[in-house]
This record gives C-alpha cells, sequence and structure tokens, in this order.
C-alpha cells in the first residue's frame, strides 16, 4: 500500500490527510460538512483508499477548497515523484449510474517517468446551488483543486434529476477510477 500524510494549516483552515491508496477502504472523516463528509466517504469506500481526514475552518468554501488541495498534495506524495513511481496503469475511467442520474469520470494520474498533467474539465449543470449543506459550486472548486495539486487529468460528465444522486454518483466514479489508474501493472516495462 501507498501512504501519504498531510497536514496543512492556514489563517483560513486546519486541515489533516491520511491516505493510503489500495487500501480496504477504511474511512476516518470529519470536515464539518456533512454532505462533504459523506462524497469523501464514498470515494474512499468504491476506491479502496484507507482515508483519515480531519478538517475546520472559517468558511466552507475554504474547507472544500483546502481539502481538495490536501487530499491532492496527499496523492501526489502517495504516488512519487519522477523516478519514484512504481509501474501504475495511469489510466482510469468510471461510469457510474444512481437511479436517474450518472457520471462518467476519466483520470490520467502522469507516466512513470513524468511529473504529471493538471487539467480538469467538468461538464456537470446544476439546477440548485446548494445540495444539503454543500454549495453546488463548491464540488466543482473541489476536483478542480484536487487535480491541480495532484497532478492529474480529470475529466466528469453528469447528468441527472437529483443534485444528490448527481455529485454521489461523481464521488464514485473519480474513486474507481482512481483506483485502476494508481494499481501497478507488472506488464509495463517502459516509462511512459
Ligand atoms: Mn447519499
Amino acid at each position: 500500500m501507498k501512504t501519504a500524510n498531510i497536514k496543512r494549516v492556514t489563517e483560513e483552515t486546519n486541515i489533516k490527510v491520511e491516505l493510503g491508496i489500495n487500501g480496504v477502504g477504511r474511512q476516518d472523516i470529519n470536515t464539518t460538512i456533512k454532505f462533504f463528509d459523506h462524497m469523501l466517504a464514498t470515494f474512499a469506500k468504491h476506491g479502496f483508499f484507507d482515508l483519515v481526514v480531519k478538517a475546520e475552518g472559517d468558511l466552507s468554501h475554504h474547507i472544500v477548497e483546502d481539502v481538495g488541495i490536501a487530499l491532492g498534495e496527499a496523492f501526489k506524495k502517495a504516488i512519487g515523484g519522477v523516478g519514484e513511481r512504481e509501474k501504475t496503469v495511469r489510466y482510469g475511467f468510471a461510469a457510474v449510474p444512481m437511479d436517474e442520474s450518472i457520471a462518467r469520470c476519466a483520470v490520467d494520474i502522469g507516466s512513470i517517468g513524468g511529473a504529471g498533467r493538471s487539467y480538469t474539465v467538468f461538464e456537470v449543470e446544476f439546477g440548485n446551488e446548494r445540495v444539503e449543506d454543500v454549495s453546488t459550486e463548491n464540488i466543482q472548486h473541489f476536483i478542480s483543486s484536487f487535480a491541480a495539486h495532484a497532478n492529474f487529468t480529470i475529466h466528469v460528465y453528469a447528468k441527472g434529476e437529483n443534485e444528490h444522486h448527481k455529485i454521489e454518483a461523481i464521488f464514485k466514479a473519480l474513486g474507481i477510477a482512481l483506483d485502476t489508474a494508481t494499481r501497478v501493472e507488472e506488464r509495463r516495462k517502459t516509462r511512459d
């Protein structure tokens, strides 16, 4: 199992992340934002990541953004830098339905010899400004903060009627896609 611990303290937030890639999907999460906790837990469960996230802060926007940054840093550290990487699969994708909603996610975590490429495409329309205790605009903000700090390319496309279903399908699809991409592929002999 590849692991990384990150502590991130600013004037706005105090974040602790402990990550194990290729774990059993164990979660211990408290960000003070209930729906965000639910999403991070489902991400870890379906991605088979062992994940501890403890976060507090002044505003929910800052907490969501800074957890994205810290989780991205944890993935980058766990996977390793140039020359440190094992022979990872690199690409992963998943399409996850949840009742009337469907989310599709594709990721590129970067080549063994490279540092990764950071890019986010997020094509999701929300009909409501909030879902439970989270602003729907913060979901994209989380994904793009995560991608930028992990050096991942992440594409997310989703549609549906129920915002809770749509977002939950996104986090499940992201977890499954990243589980595939981070697996070691023994057949891989090259660094590209
Ligand atoms: Mn749910």
